[in-house]
């Protein structure tokens, strides 16, 4: 568990009793002390010539912590799920995702209106899967009719499925499935580290089967900006051209990657607090009258609650509890969430179940 004054990542950040308990994302995280510095004396060159030394050592780190032959830094998981739809996919071929997922929802149709590729969702089941069978049902026959299917892509942890982590066993099926059709296998791993966590894995146990995995930086491993994406030399090299296209050719790049290093090295082997965080919050919320989940449900550092009291929206919720220091989203009418990063203590896991406990009242 996280205590703030045994946690020297936390101390320079000179909490006291006005700090907001900030549970709206893991994307609200500020460099770490480390990470300043590490930005402060990073050795730089121009990484669209691929000359910056910093940039070119985290993606050799990312590559290798996953499992691949190559990586690239890009300024964000939207750009890296793009990049990686583009070298996978044409002009009118079918990208098979789930109903849910973050890139079909929040990237705004992005690899429609920019790549011109057509999405096509199956349901995704509460724990972030597509069921086998009606995954395989939706790849395409040859037919002149139809558009021809390309990619799977999953999501690992599932953001809308309250972070639920998708297992080896269940993506080395979807791995056969994509061998068998001859399509690639996509994964956005925004928040990867998470689900090696919560199994006990290493991250490339969970990459195994993708033809290209990003993961993110600047959530839970509290880097200010960049995700990475992982694949073949092949792959990179095509992606790197379609970051390029995409405004996403950064120059002096290593003083970002220079805190992506540091995320990696340091902020990785931390990321169980966070989930027992999460966990604490959830089993709290479950006995508050007036709030429904499942705590089960949440074994990463996302978590969802209702809110069922007549008269209360979701919102209204939401801007109570701002108004006592507690900050969270509303993500439906009567849905709020809460996500755990280095930055949230155990006191502030107290805190925010005080005020909701009064605020149910
Ligand atoms: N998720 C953000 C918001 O966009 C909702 C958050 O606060 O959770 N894949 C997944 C699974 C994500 O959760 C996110 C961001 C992204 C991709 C996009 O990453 P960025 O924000 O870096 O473009």
């Amino acid at each position: 568990m996280c205590n703030t004054d045994a946690n020297p990542i936390l101390i320079d950040f000179k909490e006291n009793s006005m700090r907001p308990v900030e549970l709206r994302s893991d994307t609200m995280t500020r460099p770490t002390p480390a990470m300043r510095k590490a930005m402060a004396e990073a050795e730089v060159g121009d990484d669209v010539f691929g000359e910056d030394p910093t940039v070119n050592r985290l993606e050799a780190m990312a590559a290798e912590r996953v499992g691949k032959a190559a990586a690239l830094f890009v300024p964000s998981g939207t750009m890296a799920n793009l990049v990686s739809q583009m070298v996978h996919c044409g002009r009118g071929d079918e990208m098979i995702l789930g109903s849910l997922a973050h890139s079909f929802y929040y990237e705004q149709g992005g690899s429609a209106a920019v790549a011109c590729i057509h999405p096509r969702t199956v349901p995704n089941q509460p724990d972030g899967k597509l069921p086998l069978d009606e995954l395989e049902a939706a790849i395409r026959d040859d037919n002149i009719h139809f558009p021809r299917t390309r990619l799977i892509a999953l999501e690992n942890t599932h953001n809308l499925c309250g972070g639920a982590p998708l297992d080896p066993a269940y993506l080395s099926a979807v791995g056969d499935i994509a061998r068998r059709h001859r399509i690639k296998l996509h994964i956005d791993g925004a928040r990867l580290f998470n689900a090696a966590a919560a199994f006990g894995v290493e991250a490339r146990q969970l990459a195994a089967e993708a033809d290209s995995i990003s993961f993110c930086l600047s959530k839970g491993l509290a880097a200010p900006v960049g995700s990475v994406v992982c694949g073949s030399a092949e792959f990179i090299h095509t992606a790197r051209r379609a970051r390029k296209v995409l405004g996403g050719g950064m120059r002096q790049a290593g003083v970002l990657a220079a805190a992506g290093i540091v995320a990696l090295n340091e902020m990785v082997d931390r990321l169980i607090e966070d989930h027992a965080n999460a966990h604490r919050l959830a089993v709290g919320l479950t006995g508050i009258p007036g709030i429904e989940l499942d705590p089960e449900r949440y074994v990463t550092n996302i978590v969802y609650f209702d809110v069922i009291k007549p008269g209360l929206s979701a919102t209204e919720l939401v801007a109570a509890l701002q108004r006592d220091g507690v900050r969270l989203l509303a993500a439906g009418p009567r849905t709020l969430r809460a996500v755990t990063h280095y930055e949230v203590t155990d006191r502030d896991i107290d805190h925010a179940l005080e005020s909701v406990n009064r605020l149910m009242k």
